[in-house]
């Protein structure tokens, strides 16, 4: 079969598979959408505008199903040889024929995603050259854009100790020369966002580890990738992937609160925002939502890696999201944010066993699907109003005079002890609902049995 892509010809890969169509909720054909319809209009928007979902190249075009136990169970050689040029031309081939055939706009990418990693940096670059003006040309005549770059300072055994935070001074210049490049590739692709998911920043042992040294380290790499991005043109926003462990015992970047910590005591904050990812947000300790709500609330929330843990294990497990609950409540918060500067990035694998092409294909409808279905509810929960309204109630006594006051920090702590004084014992507060609330939820979500 002969495709048109971009304005070139060439051999499909994914023959047996044809374009994605939104066929609604009552669909049996499980090689279609129920519930993300592009053009749907949303609180006014399609969409296709309120989700802009992001392939990662990582887990779509290069991981291979290989675990510590065992080799890995996909082909994505696609016809060619690994470690080749030919295989980073025919890894762009197949994944924009995959965007395209399921209406994905957007792709993430690492450096080495892209390329193979020469033995020396200048050849590297050469490289990421090439495969980026493959990239522009494949663009060209379709609506797919990048929407985020990152240097992988993870991987390679020189990042053993960290990237920004290792003992070496060479491997902290050869981290520079990285996102140096990365941020080229990034700004050439047109991308919206440039993320750092410290992936080695962190410690094994604080027996060998000068903490604060690593962590002013770190500020002074992302410093300078400010400089040098605004300076080669740049207007996007960088961002910081919170993680709290895995690779590192312990990751500076543990969750939400303590990025932003560390953003505003070394002056990032006007730069960065951050990239939520939900099996992180687990991992640490919180809720997808809690992470979302915190950096929101900061002013921070930036972009989303769309995934999902399993909270019965204690690692990253990258699944895709199925969980709509949580797809709900994480659209709740990116509605209540006005929207996202980033996007959503399928941050996510097939299971090891779910190793054919096919497969590849479910795996996006059932993250699209779920991430629809999320929106779909969370302007039912907003336009509703129950969850607002009952906020709203539920904090009422400080529109009253007293309660007034302490909303407008125009009062002091002998006023309020002259208050309480004369008032004697308060009233309970007003009962929380739990358990009301999570009724109307499951309702919102239902409907009818
Ligand atoms: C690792 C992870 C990364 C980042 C990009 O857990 O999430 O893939 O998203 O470096
Ligand atoms: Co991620």
């Amino acid at each position: 079969t002969i495709l048109f892509i971009g304005g070139s010809t060439m051999a499909e890969l994914f023959n047996n598979i044809p374009k994605i169509a939104y066929e609604g909720p009552k669909s049996k054909n499980p090689l279609s959408f129920r519930y993300y319809d592009a053009d749907r209009i949303i609180l006014g928007k399609p969409m296709k505008e309120h989700l802009p979902f992001a392939m990662a190249w990582w887990h779509n075009l290069c991981a291979i199903g290989a675990d510590m136990f065992g080799r890995g169970t996909a082909d994505k050689d696609f016809g060619t040889e690994n470690g080749t040029m030919a295989h980073a031309k025919a890894k762009v081939d197949a994944g924009f024929e995959f965007m395209e055939k399921l209406g994905i706009r957007y792709f993430c990418f690492h450096d080495v995603d892209l390329v193979p990693e020469a033995g020396d940096i200048k050849e590297t670059n050469a490289r990421l050259d090439e495969i980026s003006d493959y990239i522009l040309e494949k663009m060209k005549g379709t609506d797919i854009k990048c929407l985020w770059g990152t240097a992988n300072m993870f991987s390679n055994p020189r990042f053993v100790n960290g990237a920004g935070s290792t003992n070496s001074a060479d491997v902290y210049c050869f981290a520079a020369a990285q996102i140096k490049k990365a941020l080229d590739i990034t700004v050439k692709l047109g991308g919206r966002g440039y993320v750092f998911w410290g992936g080695r920043e962190g410690y094994e042992t604080l027996l060998n580890t000068d903490v604060k040294f690593e962590q002013e380290n770190i500020a002074n790499l992302m410093k300078m990738a400010v400089e040098y991005g605004r300076s080669i043109g740049f207007k996007g926003d960088f961002y910081i992937e919170p993680k709290p462990k895995e690779p590192m015992k312990h990751q500076y970047d543990f969750d939400a609160a303590t990025a932003i910590g560390f953003l505003r005591s070394y002056g990032l904050d006007k730069d960065f925002k951050l990239n939520i990812e939900a099996n992180h947000a687990t991992l640490a300790g919180h809720s997808f939502q809690h992470e979302l709500r915190i950096s929101a609330i900061n002013g921070m929330l930036g972009s989303v890696d769309a995934n999902q843990g399993d909270t019965l294990l204690g690692w990253d497990t990258d699944e895709f999201p199925f969980d709509v609950y949580d797809t709900t409540m994480c659209m709740y918060e990116v509605l209540k944010n006005g929207g996202l500067t980033g996007g959503f990035n399928f941050d996510a694998k097939n299971r090891r066993p779910s190793y054919s092409y096919e497969d590849m294909f479910y795996g996006f409808i059932l993250g699209m699907d779920s991430f629809a279905l999320g929106l779909i509810k969370a302007a039912k929960l907003i336009e509703e109003g129950t969850l607002d309204n009952f906020i709203k109630e539920r904090y009422e006594s400080f529109e009253s005079e007293i309660g007034k006051k302490i909303r407008s920090h125009t009062t002091s702590l002998k006023e309020l002890s002259d208050y309480a004084e004369k008032m004697g014992a308060p009233k309970m507060p007003g009962s929380g609902r739990q358990e009301y609330l999570q009724s109307a939820l499951n309702q919102t979500l239902f409907g009818e049995a």
